[in-house]
């Protein structure tokens, strides 16, 4: 157990032709979004099923969409964090990588990461459960309570998927595609709790990836890696991409 890269992942790194980073809740810690488990952690308060569930908004749709709007208002005013810059950066020095991430926050697209398949849906989109206009979060926010649809006056919903809800085909496809071809897999900042998500590390251990996870607090993954890396992903992450980049020059 370290916090510092192994040799042998950087010599795996600097030879590797397909990488995956697998991102949770974690990687956004360090932005200031709440994580979901952690002591601090946003469940801690509600159960998922009474927030991010179809039955919890049906029972009570004022109260998860006051949920959402504080999340959406948090969000807008977080910035990716070192952890983020890292992931981006290693996607411009290697020849192909994919973020594979169950946020929602967007924080991967706007630190610059280019190929990011968000499994669980995005903060940043809302949709009309009747007619499916979509909606941005300005035209929701701007609203009191429940949001009504702009074109029909339906019931509009956050675009994310709620537990009992099936992942979006194609992100799901694609990402267990990238981890069945990964050389070096990253699991970073995930409690590996929620399936099928947490699913994807084993499919890349399967077909013989490199497995290294970075995390403060070891997971039910943490006993399967080839490599533990101990510690913040904001600390740890730009060490192994500084690395790497030195070896590209
Ligand atoms: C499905 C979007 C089936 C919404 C999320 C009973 C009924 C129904 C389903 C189930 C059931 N029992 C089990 C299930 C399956 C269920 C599930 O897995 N439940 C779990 C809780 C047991 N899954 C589902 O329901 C999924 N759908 O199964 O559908 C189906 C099949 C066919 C047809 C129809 C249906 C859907 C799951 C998606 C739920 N949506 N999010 C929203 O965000 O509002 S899940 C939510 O949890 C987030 O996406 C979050 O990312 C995700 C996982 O959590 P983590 O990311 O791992 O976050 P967590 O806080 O747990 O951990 C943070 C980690 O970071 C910690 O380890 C910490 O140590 C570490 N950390 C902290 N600081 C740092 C750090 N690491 C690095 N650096 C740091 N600085």
């Amino acid at each position: 157990m370290s916090a510092h890269p192994s040799r042998e992942l950087l010599e795996r790194l600097a030879g590797a032709r397909r990488v995956v980073a697998f991102t949770g809740a974690g990687v956004s810690a360090e932005s200031g979004v709440p994580t979901f488990r952690t002591t601090d952690g946003i469940w801690t308060k509600f159960k998922p099923e009474e927030l991010a569930s179809m039955e919890g908004f049906m029972r009570n749709p004022e109260l998860v969409w006051e949920w959402y709007a504080a999340r959406k208002r948090i969000m807008a005013e977080v910035r990716p964090n070192p952890a983020h810059e890292a992931l981006a950066r290693m996607q411009a020095l290697v020849p192909h990588m994919a973020v594979i991430t169950q946020n929602i926050d967007g924080l991967h697209h706007r630190a610059g990461s280019t190929l990011v398949y968000e499994l669980h849906g995005s903060i940043e989109r809302n949709y009309c459960m009747r007619c499916g206009r979509r909606h941005s979060n300005d035209e929701v926010l701007r609203q009191t309570g429940v949001p009504c649809c702009l074109g029909c006056g339906g019931t509009v919903r956050p675009d994310v998927v709620w537990f009992g809800e099936q992942l979006p085909e194609e992100e799901w496809n694609n990402a267990v595609h990238a981890s069945g071809m990964a050389d070096v897999f990253f699991s970073v900042g995930t409690s590996g709790v929620v399936y099928p998500a947490a699913s994807i590390p084993f499919i890349a251990l399967d077909a013989g990836a490199y497995i290294v996870e970075v995390n403060p607090e070891p997971t039910p993954l943490t006993e399967k890696v080839h490599e533990y890396l101990q510690g913040p992903a904001g600390s740890i992450l730009p060490v192994i991409v500084h690395t790497l980049d030195s070896r590209k020059l």
